[in-house]
């Protein structure tokens, strides 16, 4: 499948990158090393995002080569989706219109795209990023590395969840020594950045911390006005996530973060056998076996009722 993407690469001039909506560093990351590889090679690439990335994603190198907006009608011998098949999940419009390549990890990922390269064993896009530079023969420089090394950092919570491989492993130490950096520059980046207000938002989310099924689902939720009082307009909200999880006998986070009035974003994160992507699922989500999500339109009382109902049948 690699060896095809960069045929199809080899072959074109224009391409334009695109990730899912609200990025992550895993997208980000793999989308601008991608862009860098690209242009290495000779080609125009460009980088289009529907939504720009929050704080401190937006740190990574070379963030500001994003352009925001739509790649429709721009013409692009290729386009190349990151974690990304899909109008609904790019929030491109038009996407029939390009030849899409879609790289992505998410089990459930699939169909639009010309080319789906889904590899549900990989930690982070960043892998296969990387795997694709190996295939094209470009040389991973210093921003390249960086960046695809960010992608893993972040994607596997500083190699700390299920999903960190020996594989994860042996790229980022490939990917450090490349680059020349040293991985304590990233981890600086992503998680020891923390805006003095972003602590102060954590303990109002934490203070909302309640726990169900005997200790074995942690509920936490985030208020719209919790932001308001932030100057920064939106913040990476895993580690929030990561620190309920923590808790000893917890199977099961949801964290319900407030839109508008009366509609959320559930994030679900998981830890075992109990899957994340079923109830995802049952609510229109999708995502991953420990981490799903899905929109609720309701009150927040009513969607932990019928969420706790729907883990409650699941639990074992
Ligand atoms: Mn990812």
């Amino acid at each position: 499948m690699k060896r095809q993407i960069a045929d199809k690469i080899r072959s074109a001039r224009t391409m334009a990158i695109s990730s899912h909506v609200r990025p992550d560093a895993d997208s980000i990351g793999s989308g601008l090393a991608l862009l860098l590889m690209l242009e290495q090679l000779g080609k125009a690439p460009a980088f289009i995002n529907t939504d720009r990335a929050p704080y401190p994603v937006s740190k990574l190198p070379g963030y500001g080569r994003i352009r925001q907006g739509q790649i429709h009608p721009q013409p692009f011998d290729l386009a190349i989706l990151i974690e990304g098949a899909g109008e609904e999940r790019t929030g491109q419009n038009h996407l029939q219109d390009y030849f899409c390549i879609n790289i992505d990890h998410h089990a459930a990922a699939s169909g639009e795209a010309a080319i789906d390269w889904v590899v549900p064993g990989a930690a982070a896009v960043g892998e296969l990023v990387y795997e694709l530079g190996l295939e094209l023969g470009v040389d991973f420089s210093h921003d390249i590395a960086f960046n695809l090394y960010a992608a893993i950092a972040s994607d596997t919570g500083s190699f700390k969840y299920s999903n960190t491989t020996p594989r994860a492993l042996a790229i980022a130490s490939d990917l450090a020594r490349r680059g020349g950096f040293s991985p304590f520059e990233v981890s600086n980046l992503l998680f020891n950045s923390n805006p003095q207000e972003k602590i102060r938002m954590l303990t109002k989310v934490l203070s909302t911390l309640e726990t169900g099924l005997d200790g074995r689902v942690a509920m936490i939720h985030f208020r719209r006005d919790f932001l308001s009082a932030l100057s920064l307009k939106d913040i990476e909200t895993e580690d929030i996530i990561a620190v309920a999880r923590s808790i000893d006998g917890v199977q099961v986070v949801l964290f319900f973060k407030e839109i508008e009035e009366g509609y959320f974003r559930v994030s679900i994160r998981s830890r075992d056998e109990f899957s994340a992507r079923q109830v995802a699922q049952a609510f229109q989500g999708g995502g991953h076996h420990h981490a799903a999500g899905f929109f609720y339109r309701g009150s927040l009382a009513a969607a932990k009722k019928e969420i706790m109902g729907l883990i409650a049948g699941q639990m074992p």
